[in-house]
Parts: structure tokens; C-alpha cells; sequence
């Protein structure tokens, strides 16, 4: 028997209330955050301190009562697991040493290696299991293989991916052995937090919107595809939620494709236009703006209402079209779900 809403509405179920949690809803808008992240002292040590990374996790879900909760950690943990150097320099983001040839693809570390970095991880992920309350789901994740690459290719986040396109025309065969080896890290990461307790996984591929045709289907679509298949041969009825941001009209079929319970849009689609060609395959999750959490004001609780109003005939979880930002105002949270729930 299934019966917290997060499942229900993974499972197809249309639900009067959709249940609702927020990407990055632990983080820099909490003044919880701030205090245990200055306790942990930076960014990594947090990820790689279970006590502190699982008391960020329950933070926003004490405070808003969340349907689901997300492990804390980051989609850059693989790549150091893979053998990247990794650092977060303040103010600026994730700096990485780069993979660029064949010769430093093959260097990469074995799959099997991994755990051996990323065991906090699955610590967090244990200790959440046992703490959360019985109604709140636990959502483990990780980057999809192309986002991951392009952070491993320019050694940090780019405008444009334009260093990840550059190796991928250049030497399409030695790009695709990338994408392999973070594809079956992958697999075996998510494995491990669902045997540690994550009950739904999340694959994020924030900059799928850069790929186009026939690179889209080899590194977003067949990747994310390989991924899950290989999670549902261990698991069938564990459900996965797909975020190809900005995949615009490739956002049709994509759960189809990739064999996604779920799939996740960002706030460039029109809400409509989704619930016609996406929500046909099964449920859907984000759109609402996350600007309008800054703002606040009326437009926050009508374009909140819209949303829930355009997605209420089939399988919806409430969500932002991407993160929160750090200058969200705490108390806009309050209000947009007072707007859900009614
Ligand atoms: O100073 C801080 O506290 C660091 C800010 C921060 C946080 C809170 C980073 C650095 N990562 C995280 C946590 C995080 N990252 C989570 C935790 C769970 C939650 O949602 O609450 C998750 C799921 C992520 C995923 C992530 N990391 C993505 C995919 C989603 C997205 O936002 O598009 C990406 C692209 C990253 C890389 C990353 N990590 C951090 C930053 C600043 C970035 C972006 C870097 C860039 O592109 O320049």
C-alpha cells in the first residue's frame, strides 16, 4: 500500500492537493542553512558530514512541511569520486581539474572505486530514512551524464557548454567513452542510495537545452534511457524523475523514451502547452518561476494558483522550474504553498 502523496502522484495518481517540494529548498535562502554550513565550513565538508548534510535536509521540511525531502550532496561529487580534483571557490562556484582526451578518459577511476568517496553520501542518505516522518519521501539523485561532462571538460559551470561541444565535435568517439564512463558511475551511485534508503531518484540535466537533434538523442535521451533501465532491472518499481532543462519542445515523449515516472520542467514551457504533450505519459513536476519567490505579492499567488490549475487534470507534483535562489524571502515560501494546499 502506497500512500504518500509523492508516490501516489509518481505512480499516476491525480491528487485534489498536488504534493509539493522545491529544487535547492535546502540552501542559502534558510538561515538554518547559513548556520550549519558555517559550522561545517565549506561547501564539501558539508556534503561529506552526514550529520550536518542530513540536518540540511530535514531543515526546510521542520520549517514547510515538504512531501519530499532531497539528500543534500551535489551532482560534482562523481567526478571526484572519478578521480577530479574538485573545489568551490566562494562566490564564483565549482572550479574542477579537466578531462579533454582520450588518454585522460581512460585515466578516470573504475567504476568501482567510487564508493569509496562517495560512502558519506550513502550515510546521509541511511541516517534521512530513519528520520524523516512517515508521510515524507526521500529523494536521492545525481547529475545526467551530459551535464556532469560538461563540468568535467571545462573544470567549471560555462554560459554556454562551449568547451563539452568543442570535445564532442572534435573526437565524438572519445566524448562518447565520457559519457559512458559517468553513465555506469552513475548507475551504480543511484544503486547505492536506493540500497541506503532513497525511495525515488532524480536525474538532473540542467543543460540538455543546449543539445540539439541528434546529440540530444545520444547524450540525453540514450544516456537517461540506459540509466534507468538499468535502475528498474534492480528495482521495477522504483520511480525516477527526468530534468532535461530547457529541452522545449523535446520535452514531448521524453518519458516515453527514457522510461521516466516523471519528468521535471523548467519555466521556459508554457504550462498549457505541458499539459497537453507531457502530462499524456504520466506525471509532471516544476514550471512555477522562481523569480516570483523574490518577489512575492500577488503575482506569486496567482501564478501558483495558474499552475496547479493547468496540471490538475492528471499526475502533478508542485515544484519551481529550477532552484530557489539564495535572495528568496523565506516567508514567500509560506505563501506559495499556502496557495497549494488551501
Ligand atoms: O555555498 C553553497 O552553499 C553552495 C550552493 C550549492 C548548493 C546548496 C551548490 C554548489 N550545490 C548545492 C546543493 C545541491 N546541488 C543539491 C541539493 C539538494 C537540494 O536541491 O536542496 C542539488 C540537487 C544540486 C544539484 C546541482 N549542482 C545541479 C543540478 C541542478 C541545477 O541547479 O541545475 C548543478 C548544475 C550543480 C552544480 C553546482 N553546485 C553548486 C553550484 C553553485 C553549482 C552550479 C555551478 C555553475 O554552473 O556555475
Amino acid at each position: 500500500m502506497t500512500q504518500k502523496t509523492i508516490l501516489r502522484a509518481l505512480a499516476g495518481e491525480r491528487l485534489p492537493v498536488p504534493p509539493v517540494w522545491m529544487m535547492r529548498q535546502a540552501g542559502r535562502y534558510l538561515p538554518e542553512y547559513r548556520a550549519t554550513r558555517a559550522q561545517a565550513g565549506d561547501f564539501l565538508s558539508l556534503c561529506y558530514t552526514p550529520d550536518l548534510a542530513a540536518e540540511v535536509t530535514l531543515q526546510p521540511i521542520r520549517r514547510y512541511d515538504f512531501d519530499a525531502a532531497i539528500l543534500f550532496a551535489d551532482i560534482l561529487l562523481i567526478p571526484q569520486a572519478l578521480g577530479l580534483d574538485l573545489w568551490f571557490v566562494t562566490g564564483e562556484g565549482p572550479r574542477l581539474s579537466t578531462v579533454t582526451s582520450a588518454a585522460e578518459v581512460a585515466a578516470l577511476k573504475p567504476v568501482d572505486a567510487i564508493h569509496e568517496t562517495l560512502s558519506p553520501v550513502y550515510e546521509t542518505v541511511r541516517i534521512l530514512s530513519r528520520e524523516l516522518p512517515d508521510r515524507t519521501t526521500l529523494i536521492g539523485f545525481a547529475g545526467a551524464p551530459w551535464t556532469v561532462a560538461t563540468y568535467m571538460i571545462a573544470g567549471r559551470g560555462t554560459p554556454d557548454q562551449g568547451p563539452a561541444h568543442a570535445f564532442k565535435d572534435a573526437d565524438r568517439e572519445a566524448f562518447s567513452a565520457l559519457i559512458d564512463r559517468v553513465t555506469e558511475a552513475t548507475i551504480a551511485y543511484l544503486l547505492a542510495q536506493v540500497a541506503a534508503g532513497a525511495e525515488v531518484v532524480k536525474l538532473f540535466d540542467s543543460w540538455a537545452g543546449s543539445l540539439r537533434g541528434r546529440d540530444f538523442d545520444d547524450f540525453a535521451l540514450k544516456p537517461a534511457q540506459r540509466i534507468i533501465a538499468a535502475l528498474k532491472a534492480r528495482h521495477p518499481h522504483l520511480p525516477v524523475i527526468a530534468f532535461p532543462r530547457e529541452a522545449g519542445p523535446r520535452y514531448a515523449g521524453f518519458a516515453r523514451a527514457t522510461g521516466a515516472d516523471c519528468v521535471a520542467l523548467d519555466n521556459s514551457v508554457s504550462a498549457d502547452w505541458a499539459a497537453a504533450e507531457v502530462q499524456k505519459d504520466g506525471c509532471v513536476q516544476g514550471n512555477l518561476d522562481p523569480r516570483l519567490l523574490v518577489q512575492g505579492g500577488d503575482a506569486l499567488e496567482t501564478e501558483t494558483r495558474r499552475v496547479v490549475r493547468a496540471f490538475s487534470g492528471g499526475p502533478h507534483i508542485f515544484n519551481l522550474g529550477h532552484g530557489i535562489t539564495p535572495d528568496a524571502d523565506p516567508d514567500n515560501v509560506s505563501r506559495m504553498i499556502a496557495a497549494i494546499r488551501g
